[in-house]
């Protein structure tokens, strides 16, 4: 169990994740939360990120920061996510633990699992099969970081563990068309869309999505645990289609737009349901169903947009 007073560093405060971690945390009592943004401390760089570890010495690390997109950044840049996630997962994993860190929360996402692995996919998938090209880059990155955490765990016995979330939304997402992932994308296509949207791909790809509060709260769960597994996968386990979400955003934002499918568009890994009997034996559930985390995000959307906080 974690200390109240526990300082408690999460990198990628401003992303997504980050932010809904640091909202959990805050409404669970933890006030001594250490975040830096992008312009004060770059995570690209090792010697900068020891220098950091070494001034603040936390007593835990939370490692949400990434270089995360949809289907078309990832396909476009497996180089660039690949670099980027690999030297964050480096510099913020293997300098805590030269700083002497104790324990440490890594993040990562189900696309780590091989491309036909068992549906749903148990954490034992993981190295047993060739990946999904489209974020082939990111996943490896994910998984660098998540043995980086196994092998310190084993040799040093620093108490570094993982979560694999699977699909996420919620507040404080990306919207841009281009390098987005699909949920927040389709709320932008049909919150601006006149008489139709394009959407990518045959609709066919099944997807599994998880509102970010619900993994939040999986975080915060997994750090209450004195002897966490080494990897959890964090999802909802209600699957969809593209074609089903698209008529659900539809539904959920009011629009009467024409859906339009792009099949010169990739669809990606053909279905992606994670295996959440682990974590769920330990305690852990969902709370938000996809209806309800719809309705937030939509909500989200307009809010961020109104605000203009929002990241398009
Ligand atoms: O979230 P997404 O971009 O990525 O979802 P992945 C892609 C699925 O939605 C594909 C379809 O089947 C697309 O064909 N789709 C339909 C669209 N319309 C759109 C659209 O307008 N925009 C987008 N983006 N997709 C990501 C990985 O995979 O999942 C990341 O690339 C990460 O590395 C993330 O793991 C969780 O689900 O395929």
């Amino acid at each position: 169990m974690m200390e109240k007073t526990a300082k408690i560093f999460v990198a990628g405060h401003r992303g997504m994740v980050g932010g809904a971690v640091c909202r959990a945390l805050a409404a669970a009592g933890y006030s001594n939360v250490v975040t830096r943004t992008h312009s004060e401390l770059d995570l690209l760089d090792p010697a900068a990120v020891r220098t950091f570890y070494e001034a603040e010495r936390p007593d835990v690390a939370v490692i949400a920061a990434a270089r995360v997109g949809g289907i078309g950044a990832n396909s476009a840049a497996n180089s660039r996510f690949l670099y980027e996630n690999e030297m964050i997962a480096m510099n913020t994993v293997w300098g805590a633990a030269e700083a002497g860190v104790k324990r440490l929360l890594f993040l990562g996402s189900t696309c780590i699992y091989p491309r036909m692995a068992p549906q749903p996919i148990p954490e034992d998938a993981l190295l047993t099969g060739p990946l999904e090209k489209t974020n082939e880059g990111y996943a490896l990155a994910k998984i660098s970081g998540l043995k980086l955490c196994e092998f310190l765990r084993r040799e040093r016995g620093l108490l570094y563990h993982s979560l694999m979330p699977t699909n996420l939304y919620g507040q404080g997402d990306n919207y841009d068309i281009e390098h987005g992932h699909v949920l927040p994308t389709l709320i932008r296509k049909f919150e601006t869309a006149k008489d139709r949207v394009i959407l990518w791909g045959t609709g066919s790809a099944i997807r599994e999505f998880l509102h970010v509060d619900d993994l939040a709260a999986a975080c915060l769960f997994a750090l209450s645990m004195d002897d966490p597994p080494d990897l959890m996968n964090v999802g909802s386990g209600e699957e969809v289609t593209i074609r089903e979400l698209a008529e659900a955003v539809k539904t959920a934002t009011g629009s009467t737009a024409e859906i339009v499918w792009d099949s010169t568009k990739p669809d990606g890994t053909p279905r992606k349901l994670c295996d959440t009997s682990l974590i769920r034996s330990l305690g852990w559930a969902p709370k938000i169903s996809l209806k309800e985390g719809l309705a937030l995000a939509v909500a989200s959307y307009r809010a961020e947009l109104a605000a203009g906080t929002i990241r398009l």
